[in-house]
């Protein structure tokens, strides 16, 4: 038997000494040391020794383990500091590289417009309303003073989804929505998406935005829309802007005017941007009918209001010299990284 461990603790310094991995170690270890292992093994048969010989035996057995237990330890140790060193090398990072240059964005034409009206609105005390873009026949044509069989609801423009409801085709249904929530004084502005069924063209799109305004309380005339938007007009375009109001016709506004501003290229002269005329027409307005005061719940003998509309896409059209909408949706980088 003493051969026999003597043989064990040979083979085990031979062989622990070959591992070259984690497992390879563990196999070795179970090999020599486990429940099945050689020294286990040998250990069985210590009862046939004889009084004198077993307690020898038994210490040089147990000399043996440890001799075992101990390298099995010091390779332990020995390969994770070389997987270690392994992993450091293999993820090295050379901090001294110079980085990817990500390129930064930047707002769209339209937003950097909204924005600005945002902005010029705020600052003279109005609230920003927003409103559902799938609308009730009710909020964006019967409440605003447009009847079942009215010219201006042809269906042709409008993308109905069910008889009753339909896709915005302006934003006015939001300030219906206001008025039936809130008491005067209002001042609001109310941006988004409308929707209308027409064919793609240099100046038509099926999907474009409004900024729609309301204001109502008491007193309120057609001086207050004027100095409203002459103040708005000078904002945007330059204090040199000035502003004319010319007669027109919307169900929703009585009296209603169309709203001119002088060209901010010639200033009023006639050039091509504003084809002779020294003026260009970017806003609709009046003032709000008295049937949609009440339609909103409010009483037009107490109150009244003027309310404006104008495109977005108008305006950012002329800001940038755009002179074609389609520009503005189609996200060709080539375009917009020019903002
Ligand atoms: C309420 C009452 C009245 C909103 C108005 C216009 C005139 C107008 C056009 C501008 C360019 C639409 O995008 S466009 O084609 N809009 O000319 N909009 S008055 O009048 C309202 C709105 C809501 C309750």
């Amino acid at each position: 038997m003493r051969e026999q461990l003597e043989a064990i603790r040979e083979a085990a310094r031979q062989e622990l000494a070959k591992v070259d991995s984690r497992a390879g170690l563990e196999a070795a270890r179970v090999r020599f040391l486990g429940k099945k292992g050689e020294l286990t093994a040998v250990l069985k048969q210590m009862g046939k020794l004889s009084a004198e010989e077993r307690p020898v035996i038994g210490q040089l057995a147990n000399e043996v383990r440890a001799y075992i237990e101990q390298i099995v330890e010091t390779r332990a140790k020995e390969l994770k500091a070389e997987e270690t060193a392994k992993r450091l090398e293999s993820e090295r990072i050379d901090v001294t590289m110079p980085g990817k240059c990500r390129p930064l964005g930047h707002k769209h034409p339209l937003t950097i417009v909204l924005d600005e009206v945002k902005e010029i609105f705020l600052g003279m005390g109005f609230d920003v309303a927003t409103g559902p873009e799938v609308e009730w026949d009710y909020y964006n044509f019967e409440a605003l003073n447009m009847p079942p069989d009215h010219p201006a609801r042809d269906t042709q423009d409008t993308f109905y989804i069910t008889e009753k409801m339909l896709l915005r085709t302006q934003t006015s249904p939001v300030q219906i929505r206001v008025m039936e929530q809130q008491k005067p004084p209002i001042r609001v502005i109310a941006p988004g998406r409308v929707y209308r069924s027409d064919a793609v063209d240099a100046t038509h799109s099926p999907l474009f935005h409004q900024i729609e305004g309301l204001v109502v309380d008491r007193d309120i005339t057609m001086g207050d829309l004027k100095g409203t938007l002459e103040a708005f007009a000078k904002r945007l375009y330059g204090e040199q802007t000035r502003i004319r109001l010319r007669p027109h016709h919307f169900p929703f506004t009585e009296p209603s005017c169309e709203i001119d501003v002088s060209c901010f290229r010639c200033g009023g002269k006639g050039c091509p941007m504003c084809k002779g005329e020294g003026w260009i027409e970017i806003l609709g307005g009046g003032m709000v009918h008295p049937k949609v005061l009440q339609n909103g719940g409010i009483d037009p003998e107490q109150y009244s209001g003027f309310a404006f509309g104008v495109g977005l896409e108008r305006l950012t059209m002329f800001r940038f010299n755009i002179d074609d909408m389609r520009l503005l949706y189609e996200n060709d980088m080539r375009f917009l990284s020019q903002f």
